[in-house]
């Protein structure tokens, strides 16, 4: 049997960074078709392509019984009264849960069963560990003025599901009015 080696990763609490690890980046045209105001999307996009969300995911094999794990730094912003937001996803393998554990920033975890009958939003906040059940979707959103950044672990195996979420997007969208958040049922649901 040919023995996977032990290696530690450096998380860096105060950006993020996760080293030695194999960073992905999302735009706000990569997510572009969940924001609500499909003007205000045109009307940013027109001026500039802001980041949304960054992942640093730690080199680990994608097979049964390793724990994958990253950090999502999401930036600070809004479009129109929506805040910024990871596109969100169900696992391939559907029965297998998630961490995410919050190390800054404010947020909150949207969660939905498969067929959107049942939807939870959790805060997240610098300690805060939240857990994913199995078969629930999950989107994160920043909810603050500063990056939401948090640290998660997940089957390595689990898989990214985005096609439900691409077609339907999540029960509840995160806003903000008269300077408070607020959650409030999608209206495209
Ligand atoms: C977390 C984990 C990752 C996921 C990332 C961004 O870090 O759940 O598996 O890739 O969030 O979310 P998404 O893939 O939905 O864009
Ligand atoms: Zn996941």
């Amino acid at each position: 049997m040919k023995l996977f080696r032990p290696f530690n990763v450096v998380v860096d609490f105060e950006t993020g960074d996760l080293t030695p690890g194999k960073k992905i980046t999302r735009y706000l045209s990569d997510i572009q078709h969940f924001f609500l105001d499909k003007e205000k999307v045109k009307a940013v996009l027109a001026k500039e392509n802001p980041l949304v969300y960054e992942v640093i995911y730690a080199e680990v094999p994608e097979e049964a019984g390793h724990l994958a794990h990253c950090t999502t730094i999401i930036y600070p912003g809004k479009v129109g009264n929506e805040f910024f937001f990871t596109k969100g996803h169900l696992h391939e393998k559907l029965e297998t849960a998630e961490i995410y554990f919050t190390l800054k920033g404010q947020g909150r975890l949207i969660m939905a069963s498969p067929d959107g009958e049942e939807c939870e939003v959790l805060e997240m906040f610098p300690g805060s560990a939240s857990y994913i059940p199995p078969c629930w979707s999950h989107r994160s959103v920043n909810v603050g003025g500063e990056p939401l950044i948090f640290y998660c672990i997940f089957f390595a195996d689990a898989g990214h599901d985005y096609a439900t979420i691409d077609k339907t997007g999540f029960p509840k969208v995160v806003l903000e009015r008269n300077g408070e958040v607020v959650v409030e049922n999608n209206p495209n649901w």
